[in-house]
């Protein structure tokens, strides 16, 4: 059922402390942790604890539960890197380069970034 955990997902193994990460922020339906290969000085995984498969059927399904995710991550922004700017990326697909299928935004700041993004 949409939403449910999925027992091959990496992400949903980290909701349930199956596999440990360095979490910075716990909110009630959210959770933003570190991410194993940073790509900026701040780069943090924000997810929604429940599973779905990327943020466009995430919004679809449960509107809310994306706000949740933006929320947690301009909250995370800001405890991680102040007022300096940051960005956020959905991966959407693995045409763009998506490899953890379940939905996450990646908070990056700390650097300065390209536009158009690479
Ligand atoms: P992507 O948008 O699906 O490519 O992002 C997946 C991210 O998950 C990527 O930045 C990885 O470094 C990160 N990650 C992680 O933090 N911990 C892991 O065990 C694995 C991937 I596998």
């Amino acid at each position: 059922m949409a939403g449910e955990p999925q027992a091959d997902c990496l992400f949903c193994k980290i909701v349930k402390g199956e596999v440990p990460a360095t979490v910075v922020k716990e909110t009630q339906t959210t959770l933003a942790f570190q991410d194993i290969n940073p790509q900026a000085p701040v780069h943090v995984l924000v997810i929604p604890k429940a599973h779905y498969p990327d943020a466009a059927a995430l919004a679809a399904a449960e509107p809310l539960l994306a706000a949740d995710v933006l929320k947690t991550a301009g909250e995370v922004a800001l405890q991680e890197n102040g007022d300096k700017g940051f960005r956020i990326v959905f991966n959407t697909g693995a045409g763009a380069g998506q490899t953890v299928f379940h939905a996450h935004a990646h908070v990056l700041g700390g650097r300065g970034f390209n536009w158009p993004p690479g």
